[in-house]
């Protein structure tokens, strides 16, 4: 009981400051509204996922890493599993501050990036699948930053969490603790609307000014995501198989595809964070 009254008075300061944006989705979220620096102090009881991105490759050729990090794949929508290389110049890539600009904590961080000239893509980059039936509310919480991610144009940019809100086959993630090179990732299943937003990246907060290297430590802005668990009446909803997923669309990558030259579309994510309370949301306001 001791963890679960520190754990609310953490989550308090951050859940009051929020109240009401998160519960169903990511209407009205303000980054600004977000402390500077979310103090989410973490027992490893309550943590299933957790990712600073300190290391080379997003995914490692042997499943350890993946189970390490909390990862089932990354896939575009193409429908071609690659590991972050492969893609065709539509990848999901760990970079170093020393290769583009200062990441939010340690020295590395994941970044979106698609093609250069007018292919709009989307990028998925999916959690395992998690049993958390023994849970009333998961927080995810993460640094991001997007890159000239604000076509008004289209209307068509965007980084986004995204919750499967059907059986694990209609949201294309049939074997929900498989990596995507195995091939179980349907790309169907994953462009299918079974996956519903649970955050999107505010695009005012997007200077069309960033190019990947311009920017600041101080540019990376809060993301959170708030899940009640309780609340699947109606849907297929299964706390006992919960897969999330980073989905980011853009039009352009790297200007001339060039990965030195300036990043004109892309999204950063950074110290992701997944932790389950057995708290209600109730308990937690
Ligand atoms: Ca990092
Ligand atoms: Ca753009």
């Amino acid at each position: 009981m001791r963890t679960h009254r520190y754990l609310s008075s953490e989550l308090k300061l951050v859940m009051i400051i929020i109240a009401g944006s998160f519960i169903v989705g990511c209407s009205g979220f303000d980054p600004a509204d977000l402390p500077d620096d979310p103090d989410l102090s973490v027992t490893e009881e309550n943590v299933f996922i957790r990712d600073s991105f300190e290391r080379t490759d997003l995914f490692q050729p042997d499943d350890i890493h993946q189970i390490l990090f909390g990862w089932m794949g990354f896939i575009w929508d193409f429908g071609t599993p690659v590991q972050g290389l492969t893609g065709n110049n539509v990848e999901a890539r760990i970079f170093s501050n020393q290769e583009l600009g200062p990441v939010a904590s340690g020295e590395r961080a994941l970044y979106f990036f698609g093609r250069e000239g007018y292919s709009t893509h989307n990028l998925y980059l999916i959690s395992r699948s998690y049993d958390l039936s023994e849970y009333n509310t998961a927080i995810l919480s993460f640094k991001y930053l997007t890159f000239q991610l604000n076509d008004e144009k289209l209307n068509d940019e965007y980084l986004r969490v995204e919750l499967c809100e059907a059986s694990l086959e209609e949201c294309g993630v049939a074997d929900g603790n498989v990596d995507a090179l195995s091939g179980a990732l349907n790309p169907t299943g994953l462009q299918s609307n079974n996956w519903k937003v649970i955050f999107q990246h505010d695009s005012s907060q997007d200077l069309k000014t960033w190019n990947g290297r311009n920017h600041s430590i101080s540019d990376w802005a809060n993301g959170i995501a708030i899940l009640d668990l309780r609340d699947n009446e109606g849907t297929n909803f299964d706390r006992s198989h919960v897969v999330f997923r980073f989905s980011a669309r853009m039009r352009d990558g790297f200007v001339e595809n060039n990965l030195t030259k300036d990043l004109v579309d892309g999204a950063a994510i950074d110290d992701v964070l997944g932790r389950a309370s057995k708290l209600t949301i109730e308990d937690i306001f």
